[in-house]
């Protein structure tokens, strides 16, 4: 068993596959406020999981373990050395978001975290990954791992921002790490390049208009008007941190899961796959979230916002399928087209 102080639980972090680890109090944050505010005006939009009665939850880590002192919080780098989505101008190809080219990051955050906790020879601790209602961002910045950028990303000085969060709720003390400076300045890349307007105002995104949002938590219609701003994507966004200064020579990561397996595929491929398929390429991916429907409905968009008239026929065949969703994006993209 490890002496249980800040930096020899750090270490073990480090030691276990995390790039970055910090400590912060469990106890409730400035960020609880604005995250109220934030739901208050209607930003989580469809994401009823953010505004139901887990919110309430979010204000106090102790509502998830009633023992908990301390947030031991880690980073892991997703980072592969490929050009940015802002690099590519071929429309015929799909874009999937960088943090989604690998395995899923939950059960690769999870098993980490396991490991610290068996060397550590904790027995009471609770590990969170993205879905636990848990201010991730707010208790990450506390914990030293880096700023709240304008764009709502946690970012590292040195390594970026292509990092997942992940945390182990602890019930000891321990020596808490202070949150570093705001590094943005008067840059406003990320608010100019986001496509969608999503971010309404430094450091506060409105989900509603967010492609993320779009193409990986909403189920049902893309509202028509957003359409267009979509492009290319077909899982998730990186705009606001592809043309961010300090990802440009933003750290890459190690490990093996997250190796790029699907990136840009092209379009047509990805419209002709079936339900079978589509488990099969996208089996232990993020891009299973969207489902199939709603990965063939962003396909479909991206499609209508090519302006390539090869997609008439896949486009057709889908307009005519029997999911409802589906068949009224691909009309619609039918429309674009022409
Ligand atoms: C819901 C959600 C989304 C939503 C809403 C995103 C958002 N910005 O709120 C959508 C679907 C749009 C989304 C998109 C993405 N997400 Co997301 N998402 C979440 C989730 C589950 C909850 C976030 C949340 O509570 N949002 C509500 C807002 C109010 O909270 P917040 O962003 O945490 O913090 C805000 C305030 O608290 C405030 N704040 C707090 N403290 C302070 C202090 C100061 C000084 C300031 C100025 C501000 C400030 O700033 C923020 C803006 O209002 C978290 C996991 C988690 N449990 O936290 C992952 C998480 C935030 N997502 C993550 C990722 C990777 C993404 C994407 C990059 C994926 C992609 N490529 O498409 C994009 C990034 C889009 C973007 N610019 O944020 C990572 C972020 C890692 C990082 N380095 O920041 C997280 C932490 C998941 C994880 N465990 O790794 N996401
Ligand atoms: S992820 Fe894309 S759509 Fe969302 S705020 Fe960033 S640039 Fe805008
Ligand atoms: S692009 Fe500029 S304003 Fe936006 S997060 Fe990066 S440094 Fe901050």
């Amino acid at each position: 068993m490890v002496s249980l102080t800040a930096p020899a639980v750090k270490q073990a972090a480090l030691e276990c596959g995390f790039e970055l680890a910090g400590v912060s109090p469990a106890l409730p944050t400035a960020g609880a406020e604005r995250y109220q505010a934030w739901v208050g005006k209607g930003y989580a939009g469809a994401m009823g999981y953010l505004a139901d009665y887990r919110a309430e939850r979010r204000k106090d880590p102790r509502s998830l373990m009633a023992s908990a002192r301390s947030i031991l919080c880690v980073g892991k780098l997703y980072n592969s050395p490929r050009p940015y989505s802002t690099a590519f101008s071929d429309a015929e190809l799909g874009w999937i978001s960088r943090y989604a080219w690998g395995d899923d990051y939950h059960d690769v955050l999870r098993a980490g975290l396991e490991r610290v906790v068996a060397r550590l020879g904790v027995s009471e601790y609770k590990i969170c990954v993205d879905t636990a209602p848990l201010l991730e961002r707010s208790y990450a910045r506390l914990a030293g791992l880096g700023w709240i950028g304008k764009n709502t990303c946690l970012i590292n000085q040195g390594q970026g921002s292509w990092f997942f969060l992940g945390e182990v709720l602890l019930p000891f003390d321990l020596e808490p790490d202070a949150p570093p400076p705001d590094r943005c300045g008067t840059c406003t890349r990320c608010i100019d390049a986001c496509p969608t307007d999503a971010i309404v105002a430094p450091f506060e995104l409105d989900a509603r208009l967010c492609i993320s949002y779009f193409t990986i938590e909403l189920r049902g219609a893309v509202p028509e008007a957003a359409r267009a701003g979509v492009g290319n994507h077909v899982f998730g966004c990186d705009i606001c941190q592809d043309v961010c200064p300090w990802n440009r020579r933003a750290a890459v990561t190690e490990e093996a899961a997250f190796a790029p397996r699907t990136m840009n595929p092209p379009l047509e491929t990805l419209a002709s796959l079936t339900k079978t398929e589509f488990d099969e390429m996208f089996r232990s991916s993020p891009v299973h979230r969207a489902k199939y429907s709603g990965f063939l409905r962003n396909v479909a968009v991206a499609m209508g916002n090519s302006g390539s008239k090869k997609f008439h026929a896949p486009l057709e065949k889908m307009a005519a399928c029997g999911d409802a969703i589906v068949a009224e994006h691909a009309a619609w993209a039918l429309g674009q087209l022409r």
